[in-house]
C-alpha cells in the first residue's frame, strides 16, 4: 500500500497543450512503438500477461489473458477495438484521459493491434461527448501525417488503421456485444456469450475488446518493461489506476495510485471530506457496485480486497456521500436510471427495473409498510443472476447494499410519512 500519488497516464495533463502530438513527443510519446515493433508479437503480449494488467472498465480480466485468446490460425481479420462507452455512474475517468492525452491512448492501440496481429482498430466513442470525439479524431489525424498510423508505420512493414466511431447515447453499448452490434449498424442489444468476442466478435471476426484505460497504459509498460508495473499495487492486483473522487469531497477529480491504495488515504491526498461533515456511504466502482460505508475506509482498493468487502472494484469511480444525502433518494434515483436504460431485450430487468423504481418511489415518499423491503429484496432476487447482461445485476447492486447497511433510513421515511432529510443540503441528488 502507499499514499503517495504514482501519475503515469496522467503525468502530462497540465502541459502546455498536451492533447497536440508535438507536446505529447515531447514528453517521450510513441517511443513505445519502436520497442513493440522491435519485439515478436507473442512478446509484447508476453509483456502484458508478465505485467498483470488486469481490465480497467470494471471487470478485472487479465489484459494480456485475453489477447492471447486470439487464435491466430483462423485466418479471418483480427481487429482492436476500445470500449470508449464511459457511462456508467460516477465513472469519469476515459473522457478526461482522451481529453488530456489522446495520443496515450493511439499509442497504446497501435501496441496493442500489432501484438494481436489486427490491422484495423476502432475506438467506439459514447455519442453525447462530441469534444472527445472532435479531439479523438485530430489525434489520429496527426497521427497518420507523422506516420504512426496507415502503412509500413516506422517502416515496421506494420499497416494499421484506426477508426473513430461514435454511439447513439446508449448505456448498454458499454457492454462489449452490445457496443459490437452498435459498430455492425445495428440496435445495441447484448449477444450471447460464449462465444466471447476474442472467438467471434466484430463480423464474427476474433476481436479483442478492452477499455480506454486498459489500451492507455501498455506504452508505459512496454517502455518501462513488465516488471516495472508488476512490482506496483498488491499481490494480484498489480500497477497503477485513476481513482475518481466525486461527490462531497474538498476536491473532486482524478487521483492516479497504485491499486491497494484506501479510500481514506485518496481521501487525505483530496483535502478531506467537504468541511464539517462526514462520509456517510460511497460506490468503490460507480453505482452498479454495492454501496460501502466508513467502516470500509481501510479496505485496500483492489479487486480482491473490495471484493471480500462485499463490492466489486469496478471503474474505481469512488463517489462519496456525506451525512446529508439520503441514501434512499439516492438509490432512487440510480435505479431510474437503470430502468430507462434497460435495453429491454429480457424480462427481469425490462420489467423487473420498472418494479423496483415503482416500490422505491413508494417508500422514499413514506408511503407503503416495511413489508415493502421484503418486496424489494424478493424484486431484486428475481433480477440478480437471472438476466442477460451485468446491467440487471447491476441494477439490484445499490438497493440490495442500501438495505443491508441503512435499513433504519428506509424505516425512517415509513415513520416520517415521507423523507426526513433537506435535500437542498447534500447538493447531490438535491
Ligand atoms: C474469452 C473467456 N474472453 C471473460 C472477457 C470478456 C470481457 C472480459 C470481462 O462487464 C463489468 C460488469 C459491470 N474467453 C472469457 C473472456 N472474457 N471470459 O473478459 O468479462 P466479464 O463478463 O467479467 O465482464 P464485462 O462483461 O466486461 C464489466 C462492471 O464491470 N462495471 C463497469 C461498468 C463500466 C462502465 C463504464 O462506463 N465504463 O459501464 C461496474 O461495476 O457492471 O460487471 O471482455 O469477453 N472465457
Ligand atoms: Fe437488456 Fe437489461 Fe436484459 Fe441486459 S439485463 S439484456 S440491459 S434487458
Amino acid at each position: 500500500m502507499t499514499d503517495t500519488l504514482t501519475p503515469v497516464l496522467t503525468n502530462n495533463w497540465d502541459a502546455e497543450r498536451a492533447w497536440t502530438l508535438a507536446s505529447y513527443e515531447e514528453h517521450g510519446g510513441y517511443a513505445a512503438l519502436d520497442k513493440a515493433f522491435a519485439m515478436a508479437p507473442d512478446d509484447v503480449i508476453t509483456a502484458v500477461k508478465d505485467s498483470g494488467l488486469r481490465g480497467r472498465g470494471g471487470a478485472g480480466f487479465p489484459t494480456g489473458m485475453k489477447w492471447g485468446f486470439i487464435p491466430q490460425d483462423n485466418p479471418k481479420p483480427k481487429y482492436l477495438v476500445v470500449n470508449a462507452d464511459e457511462s456508467e455512474p460516477g465513472t469519469c475517468k476515459d473522457i478526461p484521459l482522451m481529453m488530456a492525452s489522446p495520443h496515450t491512448l493511439v499509442e497504446g492501440v497501435i501496441v496493442s493491434s500489432y501484438a494481436i496481429r489486427a490491422h484495423t482498430a476502432f475506438i467506439y466513442v459514447r455519442g453525447e461527448v462530441l469534444h472527445v470525439v472532435r479531439r479523438l479524431q485530430r489525434a489520429v489525424q496527426e497521427a497518420y501525417l507523422a506516420g504512426h498510423l496507415g502503412k509500413n508505420i516506422h517502416g515496421s512493414g506494420y499497416d494499421l488503421d484506426l477508426i473513430v466511431h461514435t454511439g447513439a447515447g446508449a448505456y448498454i453499448c458499454g457492454e462489449e456485444t452490445a457496443l459490437l452490434e452498435g459498430l455492425e449498424g445495428r440496435r445495441g442489444q447484448p449477444r450471447l456469450r460464449p462465444p466471447f468476442p476474442a472467438v467471434a466478435g466484430l463480423y464474427a471476426s476474433p476481436t479483442v475488446i478492452n477499455n480506454v484505460e486498459s489500451i492507455a497504459s501498455v506504452p508505459s509498460i512496454i517502455t518501462n518493461g513488465a516488471a516495472w508495473f508488476a512490482g506496483m499495487g498488491t499481490e494480484k492486483s498489480n500497477g497503477y489506476g485513476i481513482f475518481s473522487l466525486s461527490g462531497h469531497v474538498a476536491n473532486p477529480g482524478q487521483y492516479e495510485a497504485p491499486l491497494g491504495i484506501t479510500l481514506r488515504q485518496l481521501i487525505d491526498l483530496a483535502g478531506g471530506m467537504r468541511e464539517g461533515h462526514e462520509l456517510k456511504f460511497w460506490t468503490p466502482g460507480g453505482s452498479s457496485t454495492p454501496l460501502l460505508t466508513p467502516e470500509h475506509l481501510d479496505v485496500p482498493l483492489d479487486f480482491e480486497s473490495v471484493g471480500a468487502a462485499g463490492s466489486m472494484l469496478g471503474t474505481r469511480a469512488l463517489q462519496l456521500f456525506d451525512e446529508t444525502t439520503c441514501v434512499v433518494r439516492a438509490v432512487l434515483r440510480w435505479t431510474e436510471f437503470y430502468k430507462h436504460e434497460s435495453c429491454g431485450k429480457c424480462t427481469p430487468c425490462r420489467e423487473g427495473t420498472w418494479w423496483l423504481t415503482q416500490t422505491l418511489a413508494k417508500l422514499e415518499k413514506g408511503e407503503g409498510s416495511e413489508s415493502d423491503l421484503d418486496l424489494l429484496l424478493d424484486q431484486c432476487d428475481n433480477i440478480l443472476g437471472r438476466s442477460f447482461c451485468a446491467l440487471g445485476d447491476g441494477a439490484t447492486s445499490p438497493i440490495s447494499s442500501s438495505i443491508q447497511h441503512f435499513r433504519d433510513e428506509y424505516l425512517a421515511h415509513l415513520s416520517h410519512g415521507g423523507c426526513p432529510f433537506d435535500h437542498a443540503a447534500s447538493t447531490v441528488f438535491a
